[in-house]
Formats: structure tokens, sequence, C-alpha cells
């Protein structure tokens, strides 16, 4: 039965990460951090699980590291913890290239520290930001990276310090060059998730306006349940190699928005450019998206295609046989829906104990 250590439990990919190595039969152990609130919500349902354990570590302290890999000795090390938020890296630069590039060194110099260069296989969550400004379109592992923010620059030295342990030291470690992929257990400032919450909320008069920075942003979108069964299948290999993973199609922000806002009933009518562009509700006439600048990058990646070739030839994971674009949005708008229905619910019962109270009926 195999160990594993994943940074990031408690992040979207290392909480669907830790369900798939628990059905797996894996041992699974995980690294949080000391918060003031409660941020378990993702792994909450996981807790008390025999083979799921928890222990207090930073990528930002070496010592919290070796103490956590002394004494789980895993067979496998998925680094998933960072600073993720593109547009915070421009606000905490120091920080991010702590946590995304010294961070990963840290943790491949104390698997080497703790005697288990030579058993434990490494996988590093690298970024298809590092393509950045692109230089070629789609891009696959042999496009030119050009990093385009400090989060990227600071995952550019994670990929290279992986790359460098492998050959230096012959250890098994390797990087997925994942695009951005996305859930219903996504942060709420990424776009995606930002969208799906604000048409949820908006469809069930919650919210008036929607403000977004670059709709004509360009992604290659897809499932993070589906992206972690590659983080696996990568480690499992006979060699290690880095490897790409997308679904190979692109969308538009704008896009995302189109489809989104239809499932949650309202369909959408974009008009104007720029700043001042707006997304109109068709129905009644409303604005209920605007542009702001405050959301707008120094400077943003606007064309990220992946090119999956590589992983549906070695590790036989085909991203036409997992969920689409559509579904995506489908299953992410559907969960903002009964959230934030849930939401409503608790809000009028918090309104009507008030009513209550102040008229006395409930003391
Ligand atoms: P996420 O939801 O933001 O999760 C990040 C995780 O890192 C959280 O568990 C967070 O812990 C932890 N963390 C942050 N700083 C840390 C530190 N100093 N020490 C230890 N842990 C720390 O990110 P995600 O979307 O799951 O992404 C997982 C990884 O894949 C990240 O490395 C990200 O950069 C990379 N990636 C993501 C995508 C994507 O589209 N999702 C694409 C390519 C690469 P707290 O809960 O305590 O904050
Ligand atoms: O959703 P985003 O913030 O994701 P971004 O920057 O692509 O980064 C995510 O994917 C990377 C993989 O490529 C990961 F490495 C990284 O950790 C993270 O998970 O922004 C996507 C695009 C950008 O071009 C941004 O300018 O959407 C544009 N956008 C437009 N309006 C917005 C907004 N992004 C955010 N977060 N918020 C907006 O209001």
């Amino acid at each position: 039965m195999k160990t594993a250590l994943i940074t990031g439990i408690t992040g979207q990919d290392g909480s669907f990460l830790a369900e798939l190595l628990l059905e797996k039969g894996y041992d699974v152990h995980g690294t949080i951090r000391r918060s003031s609130v409660d941020y378990r919500e993702r792994i909450a349902h996981l807790e008390g699980h025999p083979k799921f354990h928890l222990h207090y570590a930073d990528l930002g302290d070496s010592m919290s590291i070796i103490q956590v890999l002394n004494k789980v000795k895993p067979d496998e090390v998925y680094n998933l913890a960072a600073q993720s938020h593109v547009q915070v890296s421009f606000d905490s630069p120091e920080f991010t290239a702590d946590v995304d590039a010294t961070g990963v060194l840290r943790l491949l110099e104390g698997i080497r520290q703790c005697g288990l260069a030579e058993t434990c296989r490494f996988y590093q969550a690298s970024t298809s930001e590092l393509y950045g400004k692109v230089e070629e379109v789609p891009q696959n592992e042999k496009t030119p990276f050009h990093p385009y923010s400090p989060y990227a620059v600071a995952k550019l030295y994670g990929f290279w310090i992986v790359k460098e342990y492998r050959e230096a030291y012959n250890m098994f470690a390797c990087s997925g060059i994942l695009f951005n992929h996305e859930s219903e257990r996504r942060g709420e400032t990424f776009v995606t998730r930002k969208i799906t919450l604000a048409a949820a909320r908006i469809a069930q008069g919650k919210q008036k306006k929607l403000l977004l920075g670059n709709l004509s942003s360009l992604r290659d979108w897809g499932y993070a349940k589906d992206y972690v069964e590659c983080m696996w299948l990568i480690l499992q290999q006979p060699k290690p190699e880095d490897f790409v993973i997308a679904t190979g199609e692109q969308h538009s922000v704008r896009e995302f928005c189109l489809y989104a806002f239809r499932r949650a009933g309202i369909e959408l009518e974009f008009v104007g450019e720029d700043e001042n562009e707006k997304g109109i509700d068709k129905a009644t006439g409303k604005v209920v998206i605007e542009v702001s600048p405050d959301f707008y990058r120094p400077t943003d990646v606007v064309n990220l295609w992946g090119d999956p070739t590589k992983a549906k030839e070695k590790l036989g994971w085909d991203p036409t046989k997992k969920t689409s674009f559509e579904q995506l949005v489908n299953l992410m708008v559907d969960a903002d829906m009964a959230k934030v229905a849930v939401e409503r619910a608790s809000e009028a019962v918090r309104t009507n104990l008030a009513e209550y109270l102040e008229k006395g009926i409930v003391k």
C-alpha cells in the first residue's frame, strides 16, 4: 500500500486528488496551515477517514517540511501548495516567489536530506502561465516559455528546479504543465467561479451587476476532477517526464459568461467595446455585466490553448472523453444556484428572526 503526501490539500486540486488517492487505497497525508478561520471546507468530508491524515507545514518553513517528510516517509509527494492567484502575485510578489519558487526547492531538498531521493516520486503543479506572452498557438511541451507575471516567473523557477533535481540527483521528479482547470470547488475570485456565482445570484435577485476585467482573454478550461487523474498517471510512468494537460479547446471570458448566464436562465447580449462593453439581459434590457479596469492586470496572458497530444499518447488520457466545456459550466452554475438558494433561505430565516425578536415573538 502506497503513502502519498499532498501539499495544498485544502485547495481545489488537493481536495480532488485526496479523494482519488483514497479511492485507490493510498494512505493520504496532507499539509495544512494554521488559520484563524475555518478553511477546510473542501476536505471536511474526508476528516475521520482512517487513511486520511493532516499535518501542519508551510512551504516557507523548511523545518516544518523536514518534520513532516521524516514522519510520513511518503512514496509520492504531490506539491500543489502555492499562492495560486496571478493578479494577487502583482500585489505580493515576494511572498509568491518564496512559496511558488523557493518552496519547491525546500521540498525537493527536504526529500533528499531525509534520504528519500531514491524511493520518493515527486509531482510539481506547474502551469500554462509559463507560456505567458505566448510564442506559439497551441502550446505543447516544446513551446518556449515567456512568463508574464510574478506568479509565472516563480513557477518557472519551480519547473527548472524540478528538472535540475531530476538530472543532478536522478530523482523521479516531474512537472505537470496544467492549463486552467475549474470546478464547483474553485476559489471564488478566479474568473470562472466569479461568473458562475454572480450568474446564480443575479438570477435569484441577490446581486445586480458583475464587474469583470478583460472579457476577450482566451483560456483552455478543463474540469479539475479530470485533471488530478493526470497528476497520478504522471507519477506511474516508467520514467520521469513533464506533460502538458489541456482540453485542446479555447474559449473567451465573454463566451464563459454567455454559457453561464444561459444556464442560470438569463440570455445575454454584449454591446460596446473595451471598457465600455456591457452584458445586457435580453429579456429585461438591464445591464448585468460591466467592465472595470480594476480587474485589468499590469501584464495579462490572453491566449492560452494547450495541445494534449503527449498526454493522450503516453498517459492514455483523452480529454474528448472527459467533461466538456459546456458540461463544466453547467455543473458549476448548478452548484452555485443550489448554494445561493440556501444562502437565501438562511438569510430569510435571519431576517424573520430579527423581525420576530423585534416583535417579541421569539425571545
Ligand atoms: P488553490 O485552490 O489556490 O490551493 C492552493 C493550496 O496551496 C491551498 O491548499 C493553500 O492553503 C496552499 N498554500 C498556499 N500557500 C502555502 C504555503 N505557504 N504553504 C503551504 N501551503 C500553502 O489552488 P489550486 O487551483 O488547487 O491549484 C493547485 C496548484 O496547481 C497550485 O500550485 C497552482 O498554482 C497550480 N495550478 C493550478 C491551475 C488551475 O487552473 N487550478 C493550473 C495550473 C497550475 P490554504 O488553504 O491554507 O490557503
Ligand atoms: O481565472 P483567472 O484569475 O486565472 P489565471 O490568471 O488564468 O490563473 C489560473 O490558471 C493558471 C493556469 O493557466 C494557474 F496557474 C493559476 O494558478 C490560476 O489557477 O483569470 C483568467 C483570465 C485572465 O486573463 C484575467 O485577466 O480572466 C481574466 N479576467 C477577466 N476578468 C479576470 C477577471 N480574472 C479574474 N480573476 N477576475 C476578473 O474579474
